[in-house]
């Protein structure tokens, strides 16, 4: 009897090849609210499907005889080394997926040596991740609140973990409206919360929106609060959620120290574009002054090379590593981290380059986009 392939299902016996093999597997054993959120995209989910498809419609420009038998995927964000240019997007809840929740994430990216953004919305707390991993590169994701007092005390705790970035999320005045999550009335079960804020809220009127009450981000804030954070801390700010090359411009003007091109996975604003169409404009406005990012549709080494030859920096996974821990916890997350690793470094042998420093915008067929 195969008892890996009963009614055609995947089970964690299977050789997992490529990232929607997990993709796959998440879907079958993650119960349909948890996996309906992780899934979710605002509305009619254009934005998060065309994350995906607007990879597929880029073509490259391969080189040929090139001496390609030794390759190097290293980089670096921020000044520091990595071992290749995929780290793992901020996501909450990561106890929904596996028992360890975070920790399991934090170790799978130690071990990799990887950047992990830590969302806000961790199921467990900054310490407890700090503790699994002490010698993992992090950054952290912030929200500003109404309560000022609030962001400063979470960006002053991670600053003394030896956090080494914030990555501040402008994209959510206001949640997108996410119907699945409207049908399933998600919410976190009893047994877990937003650790990092642990016994921080005291029971309210107000109802719950994502394990926190519903008012608790600032609709109200504007760039003026980028200079209110740069004054809190000294950490370098990365501003996660630009799409226009407006937005870009003053991101440079304000200071801050980098910028993730994103459309916090389509579930936002629908009818945005995909992350990897709005790179361009973006990275020509900057000019190299402060260093640019990309999350949002990267599911193969291909459309890693595509996003450094576009002149992104470093991309980060959201969705995938969620999948991952899914599957098999840390060892799920390393996986997919292999699995983009070594697709990244055949890609890029295919296509003529030996390291990074030799992906450019040659490599992109123009004439196709
Ligand atoms: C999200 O669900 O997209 C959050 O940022 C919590």
């Amino acid at each position: 009897m195969n008892i890996c392939n009963r009614e055609g299902g995947r089970c964690a016996e299977m050789a997992m090849v490529c990232l929607t093999d997990f993709e796959e597997y998440a879907k079958e054993h993650l119960s349909k609210a948890t996996w309906d959120y992780y899934a979710a995209g605002a509305d009619e989910c254009c934005t998060r499907d065309d994350n995906i498809l607007a990879y597929k419609r880029i073509r490259l420009r391969p080189r040929i005889l090139r001496d390609v038998s030794v390759s190097d995927t290293r980089t670096t964000v921020q000044g520091t080394e990595i071992s290749f240019p995929v780290g793992i997007a901020p996501t909450a809840f990561h106890c929904l997926a596996w028992h360890e929740g975070e920790v399991a994430t934090a170790r799978a990216t130690e071990a990799l040596n990887t950047c992990y953004i830590t969302s806000t919305y961790s199921t467990c707390s900054v310490e407890e991740i700090v503790a699994a991993a002490p010698n993992g590169y992090r950054w952290f994701q912030l929200y500003v609140y109404r309560d000022r007092k609030l962001s400063e005390q979470i960006v002053h705790r991670v600053e003394s973990l030896g956090y080494k970035a914030l990555v501040l999320t402008v994209d959510v005045p206001y949640t997108g409206k996410r119907r699945n999550d409207i049908r399933n009335q998600f919410k976190l079960p009893p047994h877990l919360k937003v650790k990092n804020f642990d016994g921080v809220f005291q029971e309210t009127a107000v109802p719950e929106e994502y394990g926190i009450p519903a008012n608790t981000l600032d609709p109200s804030i504007s760039w003026k609060d980028v200079y209110w954070l740069q004054s809190i801390t000294r950490l370098p700010i990365i501003i996660k959620g630009i799409l226009t090359k407006e937005d870009a411009e003053l991101a440079v003007e304000h200071g801050v120290q980098g910028i993730i091109v994103s459309n916090h996975g389509g579930r936002q604003l629908d009818g945005g574009p995909a992350s990897i169409d709005a790179l361009s404009e973006i990275v020509d406005t900057v000019q190299g002054r402060i260093e640019v990012y990309l999350d949002g549709g990267i599911r193969t080494g291909s459309d890693v090379l595509k996003s450094l030859a576009l002149g992104a920096k470093c991309v980060f996974i959201g969705r995938p590593a969620v999948w991952g821990l899914a599957y098999k916890g840390e060892e799920g997350v390393r996986e997919v981290l292999q699995i983009l690793n070594d697709e990244f470094r055949l890609s890029m042998a295919l296509s003529g380059c030996r390291n990074v420093a030799e992906i450019n915008r040659n490599l992109i067929q123009f004439s196709k986009l």
